[in-house]
């Protein structure tokens, strides 16, 4: 059912990606909509798809009056809830609603939401293509790219969205049918006061969801579980460990479906993507094509036979006997905890960037057992050197193209570069694909005599 919107004045503020697709949305809705944005209108690219429409435009500032005397104003997820314009429009008692609240109230399909600190966009991924493997339409988008209120215009039967905590901050009625928490650990610290607090707003998923909804849990990390204890939905989990649970165990080389009396074996062999985590994500994400009544061995062949997203843990080149890797998309420890748990050999690990704020120390010992050389970029380089001295040989590169330079000149035969920064990219580059995108040219660019120290 479509929202009326109409002669509201609405603010957009943030013209990024879920910024220009809601002002499309609420213009469409009869609104009258302004967007704001701290950029100028040279700094922010696709600004012209607005083009034909009528759209106020408050750019290069935010102006703080017209937040005091809008209806509403709608949420980009980079925007923080604290910043002065947001914080002038609730002293004035002015609605905030994010682009995931506005998109839910006008979608009919059964919505399935992904959180968690890593997995997201893998797990989204898959459940979307174990869900058209029997053939069903479905919407695939949220903080994995697509702004999920494209889905309102769009005919689907199940509507996958991966959810950020940003999101989640700035819900009210969402509510999911299936929601998966994957795991939590550190991350967003320049956002939050305290981890706890980006905890809870993860754990606002389930906020809205009653006894008739599923939520999806793992049953290996603590957090998930301390965490969820008083939630309402009816709790499905997965073990990796082999925990005896009501939900997805593997049990040696197989998965056992233990819910609702099914009796369901699928192998693990089959499954392409590598890495102990990856064996998480395809649990988490067989299970809502479960509930929803999907084959298991159609659903699981559909999950298997996915190979990877790009920026994680993507194989760009072997020169000189050097594997180098692009997991730009690493941009927590924890998520570089694991892509170095799967590597064999002498690594060279370029890391740094924007830093949110965390610890770095939980990369020692990993650092001390597989990193020979640890070559430093970005920001957060200064923080790094001090949490991570003692541990590898430490490098600073002045940008990535130095740091390929470098990299190339240490590593060995037989050696891994991996770029995994542990850092979010925005200190020298507008997302993590661009970073990774840079990475993979200069890596490609490489001549074959060079290398292999
Ligand atoms: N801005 C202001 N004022 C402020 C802060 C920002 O005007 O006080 C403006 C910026 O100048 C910029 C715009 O806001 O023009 C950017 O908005 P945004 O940061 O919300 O970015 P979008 O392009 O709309 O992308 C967002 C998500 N970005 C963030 O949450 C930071 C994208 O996730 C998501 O793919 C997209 O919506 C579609 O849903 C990216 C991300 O980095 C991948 N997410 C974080 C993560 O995964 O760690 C949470
Ligand atoms: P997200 O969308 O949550 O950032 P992605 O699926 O994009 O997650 O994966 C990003 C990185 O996080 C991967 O390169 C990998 O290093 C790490 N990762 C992926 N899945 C998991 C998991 N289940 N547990 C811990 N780390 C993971």
């Amino acid at each position: 059912m479509k929202a009326d919107y109409r002669d509201k004045n609405i603010i957009v503020i943030g013209a990024g990606k879920s910024g220009l697709a809601l002002v499309r949305h609420l213009v469409e809705r009869g609104a009258r909509v302004t967007l704001s944005d701290r950029r100028s209108a040279e700094q922010i690219a696709g600004l012209e798809q607005l083009a034909g429409m009528t759209v106020r435009y408050d750019l290069g500032g935010h102006t703080l009056e017209l937040f005091e005397r809008a209806d509403l104003v709608a949420v980009s997820p980079g925007v923080p809830l604290t910043c002065e314009p947001l914080q002038r429009a609730q002293d004035k008692h002015v609605p905030l609603l994010g682009e995931i609240e506005i998109a839910s109230r006008e979608i009919a399909a059964p919505i399935i939401g992904v959180t968690g600190t890593n997995g997201k966009s893998t797990t989204t991924t898959l459940i979307g293509l174990a869900l058209e493997a029997r053939g069903d339409q479905v919407f695939v988008g949220g903080n994995l790219g697509e702004p999920l209120i494209n889905a309102c215009a769009a005919c689907c039967a199940e509507a996958v969205v991966e959810l950020s905590s940003f999101q989640l901050e700035t819900i009210e009625r969402f509510h999911p049918h299936i929601g998966l928490l994957l795991n939590l650990s550190s991350d967003h610290l320049d956002r939050y006061p305290d981890l706890e607090s980006y905890y809870l707003a993860k754990l606002r998923l389930y906020e809205n969801m009653t006894a008739t909804d599923f939520a999806v849990l793992n049953a290996d990390d603590p957090g998930v579980c301390r965490l969820t204890e008083n939630i309402m939905a009816q709790k499905v989990w997965f073990s990796a460990a082999g925990r005896t649970v009501a939900g997805l165990v593997r049990q040696g080389g197989e998965l056992v479906w233990n819910w609702n009396g099914a009796n369901v074996r699928l192998p693990l062999e089959p499954l392409q993507l590598s890495g102990e985590h990856n064996v998480e994500n395809a649990m988490a994400a067989l299970i809502p094509a479960l509930l929803l009544g999907c084959p298991p061995e159609q659903a699981w062949q559909a999950i298997c036979s996915f190979t990877g997203l790009a920026h994680r843990m993507q194989l760009v080149r072997r020169l000189q006997g050097v594997a180098w890797y692009n997991d730009s998309k690493g941009t927590n420890v924890g998520s570089v905890v694991k892509s170095l748990a799967g590597l064999v050999g002498e690594v060279t690990l370029i890391a740094g960037g924007k830093d949110k704020g965390g610890d770095y120390a939980p990369l020692r010992p990993l650092l001390e057992e597989k990193v020979t050389h640890l070559i430093l970029i970005g920001e957060a380089a200064g923080r790094m050197v001090d949490e991570l001295a003692g541990t590898s040989e430490i490098h600073h590169a002045t940008d990535l193209a130095d740091a390929v330079q470098l990299a190339c000149e240490l590593t060995p035969v037989g050696g891994t570069v991996l770029l995994s920064p542990a850092c979010s990219s925005f200190d020298m580059f507008p997302n993590y694909e661009e970073r990774g995108r840079v990475f993979e040219a200069l890596v490609k660019a490489l001549p074959e005599t060079e290398g292999a120290a």
